[in-house]
């Protein structure tokens, strides 16, 4: 497998540059827009586009003899061959360009080329748009509180992605707007001021409030509140690179089955450090991904990839500071939209 960066003043010449180096079976695994230094002059000068493709069998070189073991989120080529290029089609390309998954766009291509020889249509740019929302909007899994049974959410994630914020978001609009019973409990002993944070929250919307200090006290706290519709557990912000915290986060988490785990995420956070953020907290059964901080980032494509990459349903999204306006219950449509919505089509 041959690997190369190409950079380019613009995405058509950067996959003119990649079909002639390494020919139209290229497979794209990553685009991005890199800004070049400052000149001597200090002027700034104009970004370029930096495009990293692979192929089996490059045109201008042999492949390498010895081949290295790939990351984990590379495509696997083999499964790749004798599919549509996504580089023919530009709707394709200007996905790519915006950092869509190089394997979900590829498979998009074939998607496409079959639908509009099974459909004889001749692809308005209408069309091919109703049928990428379409696709994107069935590439995604979304859920929502279910109807029965008590249930104890506790909600995980790096530290300052907005955990605390949207559990008293949730806790205001399940008991206010839903009339139910509600406990709210921290394991966040660990953070100076974190307990005051909740307790502000806890005795404005009066709901009662227990700390929870190790496993044991953890697992009675769930217990003497069974009767409770929900249990609400704020979780202290955990750095996904220390296994430590982790397995201390576990320990406590796993006193009770009945615990299901939200891992918060922040739409701000780049496409790679979520897949490992994710990784590292996958040592707990994840039940759905929250993501914050949707108003401070209008580029939306990481969050798909995700999505994509460790699937796991889609629960809520947060937009601001406010409690508890800026939530909303996640929705496929909603998914496709903020993705599509900050593409250039033209
Ligand atoms: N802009 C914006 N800010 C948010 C959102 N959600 C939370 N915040 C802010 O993010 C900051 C951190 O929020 P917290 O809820 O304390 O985050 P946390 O994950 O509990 O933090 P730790 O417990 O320290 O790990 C606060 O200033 C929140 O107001 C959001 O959707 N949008
Ligand atoms: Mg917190």
């Amino acid at each position: 497998m041959q690997i190369k960066r190409f950079e380019a003043a613009d995405m058509q010449e950067a996959m003119r540059q990649v079909k002639e180096t390494l020919g139209p079976e290229a497979i794209i695994l990553s685009t991005k827009t890199v800004r070049r230094p400052a000149g001597p002059t200090r002027m700034p000068r104009p970004s370029l586009v930096e495009v990293v493709a692979a192929a089996d069998h490059p045109v201008t070189e042999k492949p390498q003899a010895t081949p290295k073991a790939s990351p984990f989120w590379l495509p696997k080529l083999e499964t790749q061959r004798n599919s549509a290029s996504p580089l023919e089609n530009p709707f394709l390309q200007k996905m790519l360009s915006a950092g869509i998954s190089p394997e979900f766009v590829r498979e998009l291509a074939k998607d496409l080329r079959g639908w509009r020889a099974e459909s004889r249509r001749e692809g308005t740019p209408e069309s091919s748009l109703h049928y990428l929302r379409w696709k994107l909007m069935e590439a995604v899994e979304v859920t929502g509180p279910e109807a029965k049974g008590a249930k104890v959410w506790s909600f995980i994630g790096p530290t300052g992605v907005g955990k605390t914020t949207t559990m008293a978001k949730l806790a205001a609009h399940f008991s206010l707007r839903l009339a139910q019973k509600i406990t709210l409990v921290t394991i966040d002993t660990y953070r100076i001021g974190a307990v005051d944070q909740l307790k502000t929250y806890a005795r404005i919307l009066g709901l009662p409030l227990e700390i929870a200090t190790g496993r044991e006290e953890f697992q009675e706290i769930l217990w003497s509140n069974r009767d409770r519709d929900w249990v609400l557990v704020d979780t202290a912000g955990r750095n996904p690179y220390s296994q430590e915290q982790l397995e201390e986060l576990k320990g406590i988490l796993t006193a009770d089955p009945r615990v299901e785990n939200h891992l918060v995420l922040s739409a701000t956070t780049k496409d790679l450090d979520l897949a490992q953020v994710v990784q590292r907290f996958s040592l707990l059964p994840i039940r759905s991904y929250i993501f914050t901080k949707l108003d401070e980032t209008d580029e939306y494509t990481s969050l798909f990839n995700q999505l994509l990459r460790f699937k796991r349903p889609l629960s809520y999204l947060t937009s601001g500071q406010k409690v508890p306006e800026d939530i909303e219950l996640a929705s496929k449509g909603k998914v496709a939209s903020l993705v599509l919505n900050r593409i250039p089509w033209n």
